[in-house]
């Protein structure tokens, strides 16, 4: 059975997350096969992709799948990691990508639904920013994602206490565009699209570029970088990091020392 269903109508392809028995984490076979339907889609010179779950998810996604993090001293995000393909595939498709979200969205699930252009969300939608649950030092340009999402304080506040905010709240903060009643999604967020499918496709892949390279662009000197994925090291090789890791696979609480 396909992990990632894909449909076409018009100039709109929807591509629905399947994984319902493993809450959509994010695998590698997964992000390969939504991948391979957003290439599909650029073929098929689709003008707008909307990424979503099955109707009545109560999950959107769980976020990376945490049994493919490597269990110790290396990188977990790393440039290959199928979580950064992802993220680089969503952020270079040339025409619009909208999360249309019913459930809960974690950790690189959260990255992946702010590194869509629009998103539209259901009453029931939460958003949890969650390496700190699992003692995972997120990646630099992740944390530009979430820094291009909301103001600092609040990314500060999701990051450390990896608490699940309300689709209410997140619309309220302006991290989302929309709040629809749950049995209004699909409609509202095919109109919102039609709205995007109206107009010049070549001048919104250009503003969309555009948007990507200056919100990408953070001064950084390589010294800056260095010390900083010399930090990230130590927390990847860190007892806490593996407790992390074995905590979610053994199903129980994690206990961290802060070393
Ligand atoms: N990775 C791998 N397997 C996962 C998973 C994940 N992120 N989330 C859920 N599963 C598996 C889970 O182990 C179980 O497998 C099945 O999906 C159903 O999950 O073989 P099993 O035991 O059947 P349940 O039973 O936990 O479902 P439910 O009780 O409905 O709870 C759903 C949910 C989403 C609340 C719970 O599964 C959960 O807390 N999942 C982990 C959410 C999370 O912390 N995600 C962050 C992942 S780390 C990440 O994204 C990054 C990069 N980061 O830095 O934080």
């Amino acid at each position: 059975m396909p992990l990632a269903l894909t449909s076409i109508q018009g100039d709109i392809g929807f591509i629905t997350l399947n994984h319902e028995r493993k809450k959509n984490a994010l695998s590698e076979p997964l992000v390969c096969e939504i991948i391979s339907a957003l290439a599909a889609f650029r073929e098929q010179e689709i003008r707008v992709a909307i990424l979503r779950a099955q109707t009545g998810s109560t999950v959107w996604s769980a976020g990376h799948d945490v049994t493919e993090l490597p269990d110790s001293h290396r990188d977990p995000l790393e440039w290959q990691d199928p979580l950064r393909l992802l993220i680089r595939e969503i952020e270079n498709f040339p025409a619009p990508v909208i999360a249309m979200i019913e459930g809960t969205v974690w950790g690189g699930a959260c990255e992946t639904a702010f590194a869509c252009d629009l998103i539209v969300a259901a009453p029931n939608a939460t958003f949890a920013v969650t390496p700190a649950k699992l003692g995972v030092p997120y990646n630099v340009s992740g944390m530009v994602t979430f820094l291009n999402a909301a103001g600092l304080r609040i990314i500060k506040e999701m990051a450390f206490t990896a608490q699940p905010m309300t689709a209410e709240q997140a619309e309220r903060l302006g991290m989302i565009n929309y709040v629809v009643p749950v049995d209004e999604l699909e409609t509202f967020t095919v109109q919102l699209a039609r709205k995007i499918t109206a107009n010049a496709p070549l001048s919104i892949s250009v503003m969309k570029e555009q948007l990507r390279i200056l919100a990408g662009a953070r001064p950084m000197s390589p010294q800056g970088f260095e010390r900083i994925q010399g930090l990230r090291r130590a927390v990847y090789s860190s007892d806490d990091y593996q407790e992390g890791i074995r905590a979610f696979k053994e199903k129980r609480k994690p206990v961290y020392k802060g070393r």
